[in-house]
C-alpha cells in the first residue's frame, strides 16, 4: 500500500469485510487487495440529483477507512460534486473529459431521483437540467449503480404529490440499473458491488427489481437480533424490508433496531407513501402505552369502533381482550387521529375526562 493513505493492516481488515459482505471466504482477500489496488480500475463518476445528500453523508461517516481513502484509493472516484476540490466549469470539464476518455468503461454512481416534469426544469446543475445530464452521461457508462432509494425508485422526491415528476433512474431513462437501496444506503454495499465487478468482470447477481441479492436478498426481520425485544407490535417494517443493515451497522456502531427504533422500510419502493406516517403527533403518542409495564388506561380499553363505524362492522372485542395496548395503538396509528380525522380523543373515548367532541383546529 505504499503511496496510499490507508495502512496495510487497516486495508487488509477492510478487504476482509468486503469478502464477508459478498459471502466470499477469507481466501479471496488477497484477490480483493489485488483488484482494489490495480491501476486498471475503471473511473467512477458520481452524480447528484434530487436528494438530501444523506447517501454521501453515509460515506462521509464511514470511519475505518475514512471517506477520502475509500473514494480515492479504493473506488477511483474522479467526479463527486459534494466533496471534490474542483468546482464550476472546470469540474464539469473534468467530468466530461473522463466520460469521453472512458466511454463504455466507467461506472456511474447516481444519488437522488431525476425530476422529469416540465422538461426537468425543477432540478438544475450548472445550467443544465438533471434530466439532460442523466441522458448525456448515464447511457455511456458500463454500469450504473443507483446508490440510495431515491436514485433507485424515486424515494422522498417522488413521494405524493410529486410535483416535480421525480423518478428513479430506471424509470426516468428506461435503462437497467443496479439498485443499492436504503435512505441512506450502506457504503460497504457499494464498495462490495464494485469489488465484485473488479474481481469477476461482472456485477453481482440481481433480483428482478435490480437489487443485488448479497445485500437485498433477505428481509431484515429474518435474522434480526432484536436486541431490545421485537418491535413488530410497534409497526416495525423489518418483515417487509430487504436489506442487510443488521449485518453492516452504520458508522460501524449501530442501526435503527439496535437503538430501539422500529424499521421504517426505507429500502423499499414507495416507502414514504406506503409506510408513513412513521410517527404519531405527540399527544396521540401519549395515548400509546410504550412502557412494557404500563397498565392501559381505562379509556383505552373501552374504546370501540362503533361510535364512528356503527355496530357490527368490526369484531374487536377479542383483540382488545387479548392485548388491549396493541389494539389501541393500532387504532390510533391507523386513524392517525389528528392528521386524518381531525378529531379529539372524545370522538372515540366518549368518557375521556374533560374531553369534548370538538374538532381539533390547530
Ligand atoms: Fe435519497 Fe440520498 Fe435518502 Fe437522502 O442522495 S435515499 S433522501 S438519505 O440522500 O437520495
Ligand atoms: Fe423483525 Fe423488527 Fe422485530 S425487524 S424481529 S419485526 S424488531
Amino acid at each position: 500500500m505504499s503511496g496510499h493513505r490507508i495502512s496495510r493492516r487497516r486495508f487488509l481488515k477492510y478487504c476482509g469485510g468486503i469478502a464477508a459482505t459478498l459471502g466470499l471466504g477469507p481466501t479471496m482477500v488477497p484477490k480483493i487487495v489485488e483488484a482494489l489496488t490495480s491501476d486498471n480500475r475503471p473511473p467512477v463518476i458520481w452524480l447528484h440529483f434530487a436528494e438530501c445528500t444523506g447517501c454521501s453523508e453515509s460515506f462521509l461517516r464511514a470511519t475505518d477507512p475514512g471517506v477520502v481513502d475509500i473514494l480515492l484509493d479504493v473506488l477511483n472516484v474522479t467526479y463527486h460534486e459534494t466533496i471534490q476540490v474542483a468546482c464550476g466549469e472546470k469540474a464539469e470539464q473534468n467530468r466530461d473529459q473522463t466520460v469521453a476518455n472512458h466511454a463504455g468503461e466507467f461506472i456511474c454512481v447516481v444519488e437522488g431521483a431525476i425530476p422529469t416534469a416540465d422538461g426537468g426544469i425543477y432540478g438544475m446543475v450548472g445550467g443544465k437540467t438533471m434530466l439532460e445530464i442523466a441522458r448525456e452521461i448515464i447511457p455511456q457508462a458500463k454500469h450504473t449503480i443507483c446508490f440510495g432509494t431515491c436514485a433507485a425508485y424515486g424515494g422522498l422526491p417522488a413521494a405524493e404529490p410529486n410535483p416535480t415528476g421525480a423518478r428513479g433512474v430506471r424509470d426516468a431513462l428506461g435503462i437497467d440499473t443496479i439498485n443499492l437501496t436504503g435512505c441512506p444506503p450502506h457504503p460497504m454495499n457499494l464498495v462490495a458491488c464494485i469489488t465484485n465487478y473488479l474481481l469477476f468482470d461482472r456485477m453481482p447477481e440481481l433480483r428482478a427489481d435490480g437489487r443485488p441479492t448479497f445485500c437485498h436478498g433477505e428481509t431484515i426481520h429474518r435474522q434480526c437480533p432484536t436486541p431490545h425485544g421485537c418491535m413488530e407490535g410497534y409497526n416495525c417494517k423489518g418483515p417487509q424490508t430487504f436489506n442487510n443493515c443488521h449485518q453492516q451497522l452504520y458508522n460501524e456502531e449501530s442501526w435503527c433496531v439496535q437503538v430501539e427504533h422500529q424499521c421504517i422500510g426505507c429500502s423499499e419502493p414507495g416507502f414514504w407513501d406506503h409506510n408513513a406516517p412513521f410517527y404519531n403527533p405527540m399527544w396521540a403518542s401519549m395515548l400509546h402505552t410504550y412502557r412494557k409495564d404500563a397498565v392501559p388506561h381505562a379509556d383505552q380499553t373501552t374504546a370501540s369502533c362503533t361510535p364512528c363505524h356503527g355496530s357490527g362492522i368490526f369484531e374487536d372485542r377479542e383483540a382488545r381482550a387479548d392485548d388491549p395496548r396493541r389494539f389501541q395503538q393500532t387504532i390510533h396509528s391507523e386513524h392517525n387521529i389528528r392528521l386524518n380525522t381531525n378529531r379529539s380523543c372524545a370522538w372515540c373515548h366518549t368518557e375521556a375526562p374533560g374531553a369534548t367532541r370538538d374538532a381539533i383546529e390547530d
